[in-house]
């Protein structure tokens, strides 16, 4: 039996439901780390977001403006395309929708594009970033994100691979038509379902 077997077979004896797991991916107790470049170190009041493009009332706010927006706390198992997956992961930040609602939708949005440190993109439907789990997050487990996790602030979307969730956001751009990010320019999946084991172009 191998790797893959045997991992799935603890997820059921650890009574977990193995449909949590997506084909092709292992359960991991760790938190990898994963990313391109740098871990960008923020001043105090340095960091902050935009949120541009397609909208009536573009505006950035900084962190504890951000903070002090209605908040939800949430739990959720990440998907990394790596093939590493983490069950029950608790976050707590603001919908994404909350802050595209502030900023007023045009008619015609159809796609997000996340901007993060470094060059770092991620494209994505505005339905996938519009959902009731689509947050801007600050907290994990309670804490601040810790800087090799995102932190002081990253995207999650639960519901597709980890890549599309970006560490040290700094933009979002409202468009009408969608447009590779980083690793999708580099042969990832545009939309990337990791019950659909959409990693690559052609999944
Ligand atoms: N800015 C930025 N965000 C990023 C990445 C990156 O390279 N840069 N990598 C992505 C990938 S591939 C994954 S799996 C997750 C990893 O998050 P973690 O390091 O907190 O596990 O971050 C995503 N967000
Ligand atoms: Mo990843």
């Amino acid at each position: 039996m191998g790797f893959f077997d045997r991992n799935r077979n603890e997820v059921i004896a650890r009574g977990l439901d193995p449909a949590r797991l997506p084909p092709g991916q292992y359960l991991t107790d760790r938190f990898p780390v994963l990313h391109v470049g740098d871990v960008p170190e923020y001043a105090p009041g340095e960091w902050d977001l935009t949120i541009t493009g397609l909208v009536d009332r573009p505006f950035t706010l900084g962190l504890d403006e951000l903070q002090a927006l209605p908040s939800v706390t949430l739990t959720f198992d990440i998907h990394c395309v790596t093939k590493w997956s983490k069950f029950d992961t608790t976050w707590k930040g603001v919908r994404v929708r909350d802050l595209l609602d502030q900023a007023g939708l045009q008619p015609g949005a159809s796609h997000v594009i996340e901007h993060a440190e470094y060059g770092y993109t991620t494209n994505l439907p505005l339905a996938d970033i519009t959902t009731d789990e689509a947050i801007i997050a600050y907290e994990f487990e309670g804490e601040p994100i810790e800087p090799i996790h995102g932190g002081p602030v990253r995207v999650v979307v639960p519901h597709l691979y980890f890549w599309k969730s970006a560490k040290w956001v700094r933009a979002l751009e409202v468009r009408d038509s969608d447009r590779a990010g980083f690793w999708e320019r580099n042969g990832y999946h545009m939309y990337g379902d990791p019950f659909r084991e959409q990693r690559h172009w052609g999944d």
